[in-house]
């Protein structure tokens, strides 16, 4: 993309509304615009951020066996009411009329539709498991909407659904979710920790949350140091088996680690003190099993081996697409911007031309962008009649994590220069050798744009 035909609007002063860092750099990059309390466009740039992290959530659900689908945001109030939810989610839910006066609703989430769709095709045991997800926008009518995309009244959520024969087969499928979900995190660049948390709407007890450090968190939480030790790093696992799920879960979930909602002072002190953490997080994703809640309710059943027939047992899980945007940033910024981790960047690499319009500079910017496009990378080419300096302070704020900086000086010696924007380290080398370098480093990345 060049960027004198992109929509970047990117704003000089800090804006005054915007309490964290986060927020203030999606606004500042041109990233997302509100347009109400909560809810936003997406512009260009953030976007195309969006896009990668839900093609990461899909990848990852697709490898573990989950099939994609898609439901609508608009759904009638008369299956909550079968569920008993209509009335028990309060004000959260965003409650609307259609023309004949009928009670519709915007979706806060769909365990009430998936289990409809569930009753009306699936009679026999022989279809399990089955596990169904989609990644839809969401309403719910928060009370303090705030932090930009963290606590939006709209946002972004991937949510799936597991439809299992008995119980064991169901927490096979919740250690099936935490298992694609610590790989999901950790191809984002984050580390989100498995905690043990509270059902609160969705029901059930057995359940995690998934918490970024950040000192902006909203949650309180309380580990033992030793769990951020723990990476899930590139290992093989076969999600059909149910002993290398459970393995997983042992291994990330047998250390202390909870919200404050079901935080244990007496537990918590048996850990060694040097290893006590109190500290605050961000909750990119929530696992749960609630076993027949939802299937006895609205009467989900299906035949077993035994000819009887039995209520399914289901678990919802989601992940905070839209807020993991918030999450990425809160980890990984300094003081001049953001640094996107490579498997999420909105391009791979900016160029930036220090002499727009002289001959050499252009030419060799265009071979460079042709050859990013040639290796299916993406480049954003600065080719603007701009300063220097307010052409680096752009691409510093965007965040790219590698940048070519590219002048008449340079040419005549036929090197350019390669930044790293997280480390600051720049090298002088040859078109070809910079452009051979992205590639390798994006060998392990290949996340595809919009
Ligand atoms: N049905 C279940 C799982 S599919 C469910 O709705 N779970 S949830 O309530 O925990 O939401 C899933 C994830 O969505 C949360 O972990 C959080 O990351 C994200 N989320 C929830 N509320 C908001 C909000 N107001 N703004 C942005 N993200 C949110």
């Amino acid at each position: 993309m060049r960027l004198s035909r992109y929509f970047l609007p990117v704003l000089k002063e800090t804006p005054s509304e915007a309490q964290i860092v986060s927020h203030r750099y999606m606004l500042r990059a041109g990233m997302i615009k509100q347009s109400s309390a909560g809810i936003y466009s997406w512009l260009p740039l953030g976007f195309k951020v969006l896009r990668k992290i839900e093609n990461i959530v899909h990848e990852e659900q697709i490898r573990a066996g989950h099939i994609p689908m898609q439901m609508p945001t608009i759904q009638s109030a008369d299956l909550w009411r079968e569920s008993g939810r209509y009335d028990a989610y309060g004000e959260e839910m965003l409650r609307i009329k259609d023309r004949h006066d009928r009670d519709m609703l915007f979706t806060p989430t769909a365990e009430e539709l998936i289990t409809d769709v569930f009753r009306s095709h699936v009679n026999s045991y022989k279809d399990l498991p089955l596990t169904m997800y989609q990644i839809q926008w969401k309403f719910r009518d928060e009370r303090r909407p705030r932090f930009g995309v963290m606590r939006g009244r709209e946002f972004y959520m991937k949510d799936g659904y597991n439809f299992d024969l008995t119980k064991e087969d169901a927490l096979h499928a919740y250690n099936r979710h935490l298992v694609s979900y610590l790989r999901t995190y950790e191809r984002m660049g984050l580390q989100a920790i498995p905690m043990r948390a509270d059902g609160g709407p969705i029901g059930g007890d057995y359940t995690h949350e998934f918490l970024v450090l950040a000192e902006t968190g909203e949650s309180e939480v309380f580990y033992d140091s030793a769990v951020t030790d723990l990476t899930f790093g590139d290992r093989e696992i076969d999600y059909d088996s149910v002993e290398q799920c459970q393995g997983v879960l042992e291994e990330f979930t047998s250390r202390y680690a909870r919200t404050d909602e079901t935080h244990d002072e007496a537990l918590f002190n048996e850990i060694p003190e040097e290893r006590r953490r109190t500290a605050r997080g961000i909750e990119v994703g929530q696992i749960f099993y609630f076993g027949t809640k939802y299937s006895e309710s609205m009467n989900a059943s299906v035949q077993g081996p035994d000819g009887k027939n039995t209520p399914v047992h289901m678990g919802s899980h989601g992940i905070g697409v839209s807020r993991l945007l918030g999450a990425i940033i809160e980890a990984s910024h300094d003081d001049k911007g953001i640094i996107w981790p490579e498997g999420v960047t909105p391009f791979h690499v900016g160029i930036v031309n220090l002499k727009q319009g002289d001959e050499d500079a252009d030419a060799a910017c265009d071979a460079l962008y042709k050859s990013f496009a040639a290796l299916g990378l993406e480049a954003l080419y600065d080719d603007r009649k701009e300063r220097a300096g307010g052409k680096f302070a752009t691409m510093d704020l965007i965040g790219l994590p590698w940048r070519i900086t590219v002048g008449p000086r340079g040419l005549k010696n036929g090197v350019v220069e390669l930044t790293s924007r997280r480390t600051g380290e720049s090298e002088e080398m040859p078109p070809e050798a910079a452009v051979a370098k992205i590639a390798e480093i994006y060998a392990n990345h290949r996340v595809v744009g919009m």
